[in-house]
């Protein structure tokens, strides 16, 4: 795949306001908040889509759920709630193709999303 701009923020070869990382996940702000809170969690290793993930990652996708949810609990909002959103490919609205998940809080949330 070609590189992202998120390989970059991971390198931190551009600018991010970075607030997790470990041996596997990086965690940033979104540029373009749609939550009061919205921090994108990304694998340093750059797997493009949901659909590029084998059974050999099962811990990789693990550890970014995880890594969200620990967050979420961290900063108090867990239990007011949140979601989680993978976006896949163009109908799933992806536009980095970086695999990364949304975790958004900080307000109610509405069903069905868009
Ligand atoms: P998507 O699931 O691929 O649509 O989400 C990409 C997100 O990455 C989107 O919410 C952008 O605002 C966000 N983003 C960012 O936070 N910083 C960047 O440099 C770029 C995109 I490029």
């Amino acid at each position: 795949m070609s590189e992202t701009l998120f390989s970059k923020i991971i390198r931190r070869e551009i600018p991010a306001d970075i607030v997790y990382e470990d041996a596997d996940v990086v965690a940033f702000r979104d540029i373009n908040p749609q939550a009061p809170r919205h921090v994108l969690f990304v694998p340093r290793r750059p797997v493009a889509t949901l659909n590029d993930l084998g059974d050999a990652d099962a811990t990789l996708i693990g550890r970014l759920v995880l890594a969200a949810t620990a967050y979420a609990k961290a900063e108090g909002f867990a239990e007011a709630g949140y979601r989680c959103v993978i976006n896949c490919n163009g109908d799933g609205g992806q536009t980095v193709y970086h695999l990364h998940l949304h975790l958004l809080g900080g307000r109610p949330m509405h069903w069905p999303p868009g």
